[in-house]
């Protein structure tokens, strides 16, 4: 009975996401105000100095990084990539795939510019913004593939897709809490991507905090199971992760744009036991 009830919501999620519209999205969440990069408040300069802290404190290392529900969204593995070989792209959906793909074989008519977002990193990395052409072409050599993933699988991508040793380090970011019904849903997805991650293994998640929808485009209104700072590390530590370090950013009113209800995000650093 209650199996059927959380399968019965992990397939109306999957509807939901049949209208994201990946475009629209980039708009609502990485222009200004979420994205200005003049702001030290701004959302997504945030987000970018947690990673980059995260990926120069030196105990993150190894060949092989995996980003869980990438998205259409490349912010979150541009310091990765500088400590990273390999880097896989992993999303539910084929739009997200094929926009990533468009950015990785240059095309014209990317649904965003990242170029100013590689300018910033390169500038947290005490380097010139002009070195963002090093940094975009890095990037495009380690990105080793882009692969479907459903994390509410027990076996998250297809066999022999990854490593049977495991990634060396998981990013996530608003992930989880999106697609998953209720907080059960979450802990189990959670669960679920560690079996990506070798024992040892560093993950980095990032995510939404009593957030109870957003928008995927125009109209589409997806659920999101709110979470408190205390659930993220009980569920962290129910999957077998102990936790090294929690940030909490709380959102200014001007960055309360309409698109969703998230009143903070959180910024995890965690190691698989
Ligand atoms: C990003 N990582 O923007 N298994 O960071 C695996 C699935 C499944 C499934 C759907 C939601 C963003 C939330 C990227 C994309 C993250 N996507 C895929 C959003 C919500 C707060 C907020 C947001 C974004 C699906 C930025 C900011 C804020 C999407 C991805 C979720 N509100 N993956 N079963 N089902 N997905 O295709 O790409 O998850 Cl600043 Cl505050």
């Amino acid at each position: 009975m209650e199996q059927t009830g959380t399968e019965n919501g992990v397939a109306a999620m999957a509807a939901h996401y049949q209208r994201f519209d990946p475009a629209a999205y980039l708009q609502y969440n990485y222009t200004p105000p979420r994205a200005d990069f003049d702001r030290k408040d701004s959302i997504v300069p945030w987000k970018l100095a947690c990673l980059h802290r995260a990926f120069t404190e030196g105990d993150i290392g190894g060949k092989l990084l995996v980003d869980i529900g990438t998205g259409p969204t490349l912010y979150q593995v541009l310091s990765a990539c500088e400590v990273f070989e390999r880097v896989v792209l992993t999303d539910f959906l084929e739009a997200n795939r094929k926009e990533l793909r468009r950015w990785l074989q240059g095309e014209e008519g990317c649904g965003l510019d990242w170029t100013p977002y590689m300018q910033h990193v390169c500038e947290l990395e005490g380097r010139r913004a002009s070195a963002w052409t090093e940094k975009a072409a890095k990037l495009r050599r380690a990105i080793a593939a882009i692969l479907p993933i459903d994390v509410h699988r027990p076996q998250p991508v297809e066999p022999g897709a990854l490593p049977a040793a495991g990634a060396d380090c998981l990013v996530s970011c608003f992930c989880l809490e999106s697609v998953s019904p209720d907080l059960a849903a979450f802990t189990r997805a959670l669960g679920h991507i560690g079996t990506l991650l070798r024992p040892g293994g560093h993950l980095l998640l990032i995510g939404a905090l009593e957030e109870s929808f957003y928008l995927g485009g125009p109209g589409v209104k997806i659920p999101v199971v709110p979470l408190g700072e205390a659930d993220v590390c009980a569920s962290l530590n129910a999957s077998g992760y102990t936790l090294i370090r929690l940030e909490v950013y709380t959102l200014p009113r001007d960055m309360r744009v309409g698109v969703d209800d998230v009143t903070g995000v959180f910024f995890a650093k965690a190691k698989k036991d």
